[in-house]
């Protein structure tokens, strides 16, 4: 049976949306924001180390990330509705939508909620990030044990994606503590494209 992990005032909304189209049989698990902080409680990390709402469990598989949600849910459960055919042109359209939603299009709105939230007993934008930064740079760090890249010990779309992130902590001075993490970039440097990027960068700017 598939579980969806539900936070309040959440993204998970989508997914149980979702869910109810596809007409799958599914259970909510449900949690309660701190009403102060408005963070997830603990107990959510005890299904996923980052304690973020949507996390969905099928088939033993843990799966965060309301786009990836998604994306499993209408490839194993759509009935090859709702997604275009991987071949199309729309399929490209079909993937910026599904990126954009949780990318460029919640950047502001997000800024707008700290803002609102800021000035309060927790001094919420400053704190906030600090804590998730860690909190991030912890799980990516753990990710990366044992491994050279983040998925099927080859390069993948995975490490072009994150690339950007991990460069952009070693840039803030943030990796000290994340030896994994300095190692991986460091393996992503042995790729002469990676360079070849920079210089073309560099030529570019
Ligand atoms: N990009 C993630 C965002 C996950 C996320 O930040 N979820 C929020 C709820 S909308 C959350 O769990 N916040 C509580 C917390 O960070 O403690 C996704 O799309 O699933």
């Amino acid at each position: 049976m598939i579980k969806l992990h539900h936070l309040n005032k959440s993204r998970s909304k989508r997914i149980i949306w979702l869910l109810e189209e596809l007409d799958v049989d599914y259970d909510i698990i449900a949690y309660q924001r701190n009403k102060e902080t408005f963070l997830a409680p603990d107990e959510l990390k005890q299904i996923h180390p980052l304690g973020k709402a949507p996390v969905l469990e099928d088939n033993g598989k843990v799966i965060t990330e309301s786009g990836a949600i998604t994306d499993y849910l209408i490839s194993n459960y759509g009935k090859s509705k709702y997604m275009p055919s991987q071949q199309s042109d729309s399929y490209v359209d079909y993937q910026q939508w599904l990126h954009f939603a949780e990318s460029s299009a919640m950047v502001p709105f997000l800024l707008k909620l700290f803002i609102t939230k800021d000035g309060c007993k927790t001094n919420f934008i400053g704190d906030y990030a600090d804590h998730e930064i860690g909190k991030i740079l912890s799980y990516v760090n753990q990710q990366l044990k044992g491994k050279q890249y983040l998925v099927n010990e080859a390069l993948t779309g995975a490490d072009f994606m994150m690339s950007f992130v991990v460069e952009k902590a070693d840039e803030a001075g943030l990796l000290a503590h994340f030896p994994e993490i300095k190692r991986y970039l460091e393996q992503l440097k042995t790729h002469e494209s990676y360079h070849t990027a920079n210089e073309l960068e560099a030529k570019y700017d």
